[in-house]
């Protein structure tokens, strides 16, 4: 009778005569010929003894199977998701107007005339509704803040409980939409 274990001897040592062969004989088949790349289980670019190795070790195993192209649809869908709601810039500004952290944040300066912060994103022409942007003030006060737009910059201006300018820590996050 022969058992499961017998079954996977021979399989084994058939693939180790196989193994043997294809070190003798010199492959025929250029690449990309007929290179299915849900084979190439070891993502190396060629099917051969090892991809075949890999699932002559897993022989019998059992469990859930996945839908490979169900997978990859989800995950283009996802990338394209994220393309279409892409963070432009991002960072955490101190009271003097200085970036302690920040994202495609060129200069970040607070203007003492008009008393609010002003930021020059890289490679961007700001302007207020073209983009997303959040602004949240830092503290435990009343305060509020608003964006708006001058010479293709970006314009923050935080505001007291009473509606008086006045610097202050805050973050914010800039996002475009794409079309
Ligand atoms: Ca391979």
């Amino acid at each position: 009778m022969t058992t499961k274990r017998d079954l996977i001897i021979v399989v084994l040592v058939t693939f180790c005569l196989t193994t043997t062969l294809f070190m003798i004989l010199p492959t025929k088949s250029s690449p990309g010929d007929g290179y299915d790349p849900w084979l190439d289980t070891n993502d190396d670019g060629t099917i051969n003894i090892l991809d075949l190795a890999a699932a002559a070790v897993a022989f019998g195993s059992s469990g859930t199977p996945i839908n490979k192209t169900a997978l990859l649809l989800e995950l283009e869908t996802r990338v394209s998701a994220l393309e279409q709601l892409r963070v432009v810039a991002a960072g955490f500004i101190l009271t003097n107007g200085t970036a302690t952290v920040g994202y495609n944040i060129k200069s970040s300066v607070w203007d003492d005339v008009a008393s609010h912060y002003e930021i020059h994103i890289a490679a961007v022409y700001y302007y207020f509704s073209d983009y997303i942007t959040i602004v949240t003030s830092v503290g435990n006060f009343a305060k509020h803040a608003t964006t708006a737009s001058k010479n293709g910059n970006l314009i923050i201006t935080i505001f007291d409980d009473v509606g008086n300018p006045v610097q202050g820590n805050f973050q914010f996050v800039m996002y475009e939409i794409s079309d």
